[in-house]
């Protein structure tokens, strides 16, 4: 059997709740289409998460990789379709605040997606969940954990289905904090869809 790796984030900012933790823990250990799901959750802190990630390629030598993020006051499902490299936004968890310094130093622009993102937006808009592609993921965590997979890959000579998917708030989140929002069975059945396209 394939494993997939899948990540969530924990909360962060003025986000009391973050919604791609609830998935990535309860898709842990369910076999999705030819894989095994790998749940983790990664820290909301620039100096930490993308180390993480890498880590858990190492531990868990998947066969595909799949970040997600919480994208407050999105309204649907946005699988990102590239990550740039540059790190920049608000404080994260750890109190330090980027300033648009580059992720890695001789690291590429960008890097295109490696997930299917047209057969992923394609199959949740044919279940009646509303997606579409997203041409940024911003410049903070999701961004930074989004290039560091695919650059890793890039070093390796590695060519696996990875990338990554915003998700909405879920309707608890946004009850702390009013924006759009998706009940977290809704967000978790779109991403079980999504994955199957892999
Ligand atoms: N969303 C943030 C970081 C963590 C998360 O879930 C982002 O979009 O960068």
């Amino acid at each position: 059997m394939k494993k997939l790796l899948l990540t969530g984030f924990e909360p962060f900012l003025e986000f009391p709740i973050n919604p791609t933790t609830e998935i990535a823990t309860i898709l842990n250990g369910e076999t999705i289409g030819d894989y095994e799901v790998v749940g983790e959750i990664l820290s909301v802190d620039f100096h930490k998460s993308g180390i993480q990630l890498l880590e858990l390629i190492e531990k868990h030598n998947p066969d595909a990789v799949v970040s997600l993020g919480l994208a407050g006051g999105r309204n649907c499902i946005t699988p990102e379709r590239i990550a740039i490299n540059c790190n920049d936004g608000p404080v994260d968890n750890n109190g330090h605040k980027p300033n648009g310094e580059k992720i890695f130093e001789d690291g590429p622009d960008g890097y295109f997606s490696k997930l299917p993102i047209y057969e992923i937006v394609s199959a949740l808009k044919e279940a009646g969940y509303p997606a579409k592609i997203s041409n940024t993921a911003g410049a903070y965590l999701c961004n930074n954990v989004m290039y560091h997979g695919l650059h890793y890959q890039s070093l390796n000579n590695l060519d696996l289905p990875s990338g990554f998917i915003h998700i909405p708030a879920s309707h608890a989140l946004a009850i702390k904090k009013n924006m759009p929002s998706w009940s977290q069975h809704d967000l978790t059945e779109a991403i079980r869809l999504a994955l199957t396209c892999l």
